[in-house]
């Protein structure tokens, strides 16, 4: 049990307590589990969600072919074992809407809704030094004050606009992907354009291109997509994969990225040829994201191991793509294979031997603007009645900096981030007290099977806070010093890598104006969950706890506390002292 650091002599006591123990932002994977566990605590809670529904991510992004890219049975949570033996998944990788039924589902079984405020977006949060309160605002003028606030906003929710000239002009139907109506399009008999060569894009692109009567896909940047092998799970898979749920799920918190596998020894550059040929192939045929990357212990570290991987991807798309001149404009030169996310696909490179299936190099002929009739580029008009938008999003930290958060002395997070985003763990920004973050930036969390991340860090935020209340206090802070040495480490881990050299949405480089950093934690998330349960069990050195007195929680209780759920022990490793 972590002990408790003495606290600091008690401030002058302010007179009043909180209308709510904690304010959650936002109902998808993270609110909906921070919810449930807050509420184990027998705390106080609301979570705002600013779409009509519940779902997050499942369920605004419902174009066709939107479905998870890590297996479902790991995509999906671990804490509670019942629901793992009650839920039965229904394809190896399930769609949108089969993942949206099980996250309503959850909320339903677990009484979530009750404490869910939806169409109500969080617009101000204001932290009062006085009281150890944030003052929270939101769009339906409700004003309210919560000891803390968990930003459960999501890594892809604030959609990035269309940053080309007339985009407002177009008189078709334009649509972007990670906004899609509820009630579905009817793309029969139409003249499509898709921006966008992302994960999105290429989900959407097989399905638009079986309605429509064209599409025309505008490509800047061309991907790495690997063939999924989706198919439907047999009721033998499903009762073996039950009869073994439990190690399973531990087997995966102790994983290095959320999914289990054998992490490789060798390098790539150690195998010959045919080897390396053999080992790519079976990982190709796997269907899985992270296949390639596991073949050899060096693809994101060394050029020329990720060279191989790179041209045998380019040697599959040459196979499979008729055109030569339009399999070469899909094959990515010059990106080191997996700095942007891979994809994985359901038939996206067979899709341009249809006839009817145009693909447009951007990086020869570049958009000019959007017309009133379609897309101009530097070459020609492509007149087209709908525009897919697959643009992608403001990843890691839109959603937070859209908020307008004022902490300590008056400011705001967008000034303190103006470089990039700071915090301590990932979990807190000095001088934002009581504000944590659900698998936001310099976390794993997009390196990591996003499900296990979001257990991880929920897991931890409750025992802090359930920490707090045992210990009746009232504020908890991240160091700077302990900030700076996490931001430090953060950088070098990734410049171990050929991350940061890339522009992607995980250096924040798809942005206009957004500052270069590389935002997410990529030494594994069993590390990462070691230093985190290290800290914690450590009286959570790197932060200052403090305890205001005659306000928060009144008399402690006891029994609360629980280990975060880490890999049994201690460390595997020695950890550097945050
Ligand atoms: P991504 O991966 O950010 O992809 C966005 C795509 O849109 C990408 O191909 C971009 O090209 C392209 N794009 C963006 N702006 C433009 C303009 N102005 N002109 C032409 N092309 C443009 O977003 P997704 O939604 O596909 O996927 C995001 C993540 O969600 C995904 O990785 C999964 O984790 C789930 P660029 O590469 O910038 O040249």
């Amino acid at each position: 049990m972590p002990s408790i650091p003495p606290s600091p002599s008690p401030s002058p006591a302010p007179a009043t307590g909180p209308q709510l123990d904690a304010v959650v932002v936002g109902a998808g994977f993270s609110g909906l589990y921070q919810l449930y566990r807050l509420r184990e605590l027998g705390l106080s809670v609301r979570v705002f969600e600013a779409c009509d529904d519940i779902g997050g991510t499942w369920h605004r992004n419902r174009y066709p072919g939107a479905r998870c890219d890590i297996e479902s049975t790991s995509y999906s949570y671990s804490f509670s074992p019942e629901l793992d033996q009650e839920w039965q998944w229904s394809e190896r990788y399930a769609t949108q809407p089969e993942l949206l039924r099980y996250l309503h589902h959850v909320a339903d079984r677990f009484g979530l809704r009750a404490d869910i405020t939806l169409r109500t977006r969080v617009t101000r949060t204001v932290y009062d030094e006085d009281d150890h309160l944030w003052q929270v605002t939101t769009d339906t003028g409700e004003m309210l004050t919560a000891r803390f606030v968990i930003l459960a906003t999501g890594c892809m929710s604030a959609v990035k606009e269309p940053d080309i000239p007339g985009a407002a002009a177009f008189e078709g139907q334009a649509l972007h992907t990670a906004d899609w109506p509820r009630e579905g399009v009817d793309l029969t008999g139409r003249r499509v354009a898709v921006i966008g060569t992302g994960c999105s894009g290429v989900q959407a692109i097989p399905l638009l291109a079986e309605q429509a009567a064209t599409v025309t896909v505008f490509q800047r940047t061309p991907v790495y997509a690997l063939p999924a092998h989706n198919r439907p799970l047999s009721a033998e898979e499903n009762a073996e994969l039950k009869a073994h749920y439990p190690q399973f799920r531990i087997a995966q918190r102790q994983s290095r990225g959320g999914t289990v596998f054998e992490p490789p020894t060798r390098s790539a550059l150690e195998a010959d040829d045919a080897e390396r040929t053999a080992t790519y192939a079976a990982a190709w045929e796997s269907g899985l994201l992270s296949g390639l990357l596991r073949t050899y212990n060096d693809i994101l570290l060394d050029p020329a191991a990720n060279e191989t991987v790179a041209e045998f991807v380019r040697s599959k798309i040459r196979t499979i793509v008729t055109d030569p001149a339009t399999a070469e404009t899909l094959s990515p030169r010059g990106l080191p294979y997996g700095t942007k996310r891979p994809c994985l696909d359901s038939g996206y490179y067979a899709t341009y031997n249809k006839p009817h299936v145009t693909l447009v190099d951007l990086t020869k002929t570049p958009i000019v603007e959007i017309t009133r009739s379609g897309i101009r580029t530097s070459e020609r008009n492509h007149a087209v009645d709908v525009i897919v938008f697959a643009t992608g999003f403001d990843a890691m930290t839109g959603s937070q900096i859209a908020i307008d958060i004022v902490g300590k002395n008056g400011t705001t997070l967008q000034e303190k981030w103006a470089d990039g985003p700071r915090n301590h763990l990932g979990l807190l920004s000095s001088g934002f007290p009581n504000l944590f973050t659900v698998i936001g930036p310099l976390s794993p969390s997009v390196l990591s099977n996003a499900v296990v991340a979001i257990e991880q860090h929920v897991e931890w935020i409750t025992d802090c806070i359930a920490h707090l209340r045992e210990g009746g206090l009232t504020e908890i802070d991240a160091t700077a010093a302990a900030e700076e040495r996490w931001c430090a480490h953060v950088a070098d881990l990734a410049g171990l890598t050929l991350y940061p050299a890339v522009a992607s949405w995980y250096t924040g480089a798809n942005v206009p104006g957004k500052p270069r950093v590389f935002l997410a934690y990529a030494g594994g998330l069993d590390r990462y969950r070691a230093q985190c349960d290290a800290a914690a069990l450590d009286g959570y050195r790197g932060f200052t706890l403090t305890s205001l007195a005659d306000v928060g929680w009144g008399r402690p209780r006891t029994g609360l506390l629980r280990n975060s759920g880490g890999a049994s022990g201690g460390p595997p490793y020695p950890l550097r002292d945050f």
